[in-house]
């Protein structure tokens, strides 16, 4: 299973949502599917979007936040899954694409290569209830729509191949992305309050 294609299926969900991602190729591969206001890319802070995402959950709840995580981020900032576990944020969605590598940086193995880190069994063992580990499209996009539709916070561990896009550039810096995905949440909520009866 390829992440590219992962995220092509679950895209036209993302829409209506704030999508905060890792930096390097799953960035890349969001990105080159057609920039939203809503999408964040995280760059350089590795292990830090989930952190990202929990904060926005927690400060946004009229949101639906989406994470795209990888191994080797998730490995850098383990006790990330244990304060999700603790704030279960209900309107947050992580996904984790597992390829075993470092990818975006050439390619290192990373601790999930052999079999022997397993972050599906971490992230339960951290305390979250609905974790989902998956490696077939369908099972993919059944694990996404379950976790979309379920009022609680959830974990979609994907296995993933280690490949990724065969061009890098974004024309988009980390300054301006963050001040206009600031933009879209203010005025959305802004939007709410004036929708208010
Ligand atoms: C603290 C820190 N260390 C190292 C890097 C360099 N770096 C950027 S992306 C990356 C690999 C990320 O791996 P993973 O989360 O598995 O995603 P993948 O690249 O495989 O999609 C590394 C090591 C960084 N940005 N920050």
């Amino acid at each position: 299973m390829k992440r590219a294609k992962c995220i092509e299926a679950i895209y036209p969900e993302l829409q209506d949502k704030l999508v905060v991602t890792i930096m390097g190729a799953c960035a890349q591969e969001l990105y080159d599917l057609g920039h939203c206001e809503n999408f964040f890319y995280l760059q350089h802070a590795m292990g830090l979007a989930s952190s990202i995402g929990l904060g926005l959950a927690i400060s946004e709840p009229q949101e639906k936040v989406v994470v795209m995580d990888g191994d080797g981020s998730v490995l850098m900032n383990l006790g990330t899954l244990t304060t999700l576990a603790r704030y279960k944020p209900a309107n947050m969605t992580h996904i984790i694409f597992d390829n075993g590598s470092l990818l975006s940086t050439g390619g290192f193995a990373s601790h999930t290569t052999a079999g022997i880190t397993d972050l599906a069994a971490i992230a339960k063992g951290a305390g979250i209830e609905n974790v989902a580990s998956v490696s077939t499209p369908m099972d993919f996009i059944g694990a996404v729509a379950d976790a979309f539709e379920r009022e609680a916070f959830s974990v979609i561990v994907a296995k993933v191949e280690a490949v990724g896009p065969d061009h890098f550039g974004m024309d988009l810096k980390l300054p301006e992305n963050a001040f206009r995905f600031e933009r879209y949440i203010k005025e959305r909520r802004q939007m709410r309050e004036k929708l208010k009866p």
